[in-house]
């Protein structure tokens, strides 16, 4: 379906129509469902959508698996509430996703059979209690800090989730911080299970913000298009710069010998990722790609008896106004 639609519109662009949509994005515009738009914007946003809707979908599995090992009643009800905004931000993204042309099932179809992306962090295992500070920390901050310019963006319908979704987020960010701070003050094997988290976790958080900005594919079209605020480059930077401060207010080490205030930029100097490690995972090679996979899939295979039963009692009732208006 969304396949023909692409198609048409590309047979219909026409320089004046591409040069009009263009400066209804230079004045600042938002572009909305039913407007004529671009065959590559529109390809552009499925992408960026539906891959921002499997990240949230399949980033509630590590977290998830902690939940019942929560060490108190408090804690595992801030996990379980995280876990189900999680399920809550996919929902929102895949409606965004949707007012393209684009259906459910078909972005599904292209998760599960690796035509689609989702963030490579959830590849990554969560072995300790201390990851779930970390993944609320780091993952959950580096999530923000791309998702906050992102209410900007020029698609009216995802700008608009992307509100909601940074308020929770911010929640996210803040207990798992909260949950580190307090494992900080306690036991010497405590201290030594965060540090342990943010050794693990340092490098595939800045992996996040996708490939550096001369390896980028697509920040230059999407920032002229306000689909992308900021370069992948930008926001790394930004990120490094604020949470070296709270890594020193944790008394925590960021694990990397290079990083050092630098007073000509302002900025925090610091070590690149593993970029070959990045393209392992993106391509499906990383330490969880297949479990994760694999764990989705099988949700949605379980789940078919619900879709059918949820589409025959829809069918009952639409047969049921229908009678009733005869
Ligand atoms: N992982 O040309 P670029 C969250 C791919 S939400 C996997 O720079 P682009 C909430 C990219 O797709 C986290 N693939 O790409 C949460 C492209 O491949 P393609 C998700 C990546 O799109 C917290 C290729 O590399 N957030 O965590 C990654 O311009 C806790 C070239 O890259 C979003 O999705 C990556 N990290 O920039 C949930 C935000 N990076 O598609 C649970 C919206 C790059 O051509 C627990 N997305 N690639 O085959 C974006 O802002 C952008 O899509 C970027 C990538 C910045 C991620």
């Amino acid at each position: 379906m969304y396949a023909q639609l692409v198609k048409s519109e590309a047979s219909a662009e026409d320089p004046i129509r591409l040069a009009e949509f263009q400066a209804r994005i230079d004045r600042g515009e938002k572009i909305e469902p039913k407007d004529w738009m671009p065959a590559g914007y529109r390809k552009t946003l499925i992408r960026q959508i539906g891959q921002h809707a499997h990240s949230e979908i399949v980033g509630q599995l590590p977290e998830g698996n902690w939940i019942t090992r929560a060490p108190t009643l408090e804690r595992k009800a801030n996990l379980l509430a995280k876990v189900q905004d999680e399920a809550g931000h996919g929902l929102y993204l895949y409606c965004a996703a949707e007012t393209l042309g684009v259906s459910r099932d078909e972005l599904f179809e292209m998760l599960h059979n690796g035509k689609m992306k989702y963030s490579s962090i959830f590849n990554y295992p969560t072995l300790t209690w201390a990851d779930m500070g970390a993944v609320g920390w780091l993952v959950d901050g580096a999530a923000i800090m791309n998702q906050v310019p992102l209410q900007r963006t020029s698609y009216g319908p995802y700008a608009r989730a992307m509100v909601r979704i940074c308020k929770e987020e911010s929640f996210h960010q803040r207990q798992g911080y909260h949950l580190l701070l307090h494992m900080m003050k306690g036991s010497e094997a405590q201290q030594r299970m965060c540090q342990d988290a943010l050794n693990r976790m340092w490098f595939p958080a800045l992996m996040m913000f996708g490939p550096s900005d001369k390896d980028s594919v697509h920040s230059a079209q999407s920032m002229a298009w306000k689909i992308k605020m900021n370069t992948n480059d930008e926001l790394r930077q930004k990120f490094v710069d604020e949470t070296v401060r709270q890594a020193e207010f944790l008394g925590l080490q960021i694990p990397d010998d290079a990083l050092r205030w630098n007073e000509s930029t302002g900025h925090y100097d610091f070590s690149e990722p593993d970029w070959d490690e990045f393209h392992d995972v993106i391509s499906g090679n990383g330490p969880c790609n297949h479990e994760r996979l694999e764990a989705r899939k099988s949700a949605w295979n379980d789940g078919a008896w619900v879709r059918e039963a949820r589409m025959a009692h829809a069918m009952k009732n639409s047969e049921r106004r229908l009678a009733a208006a005869e």
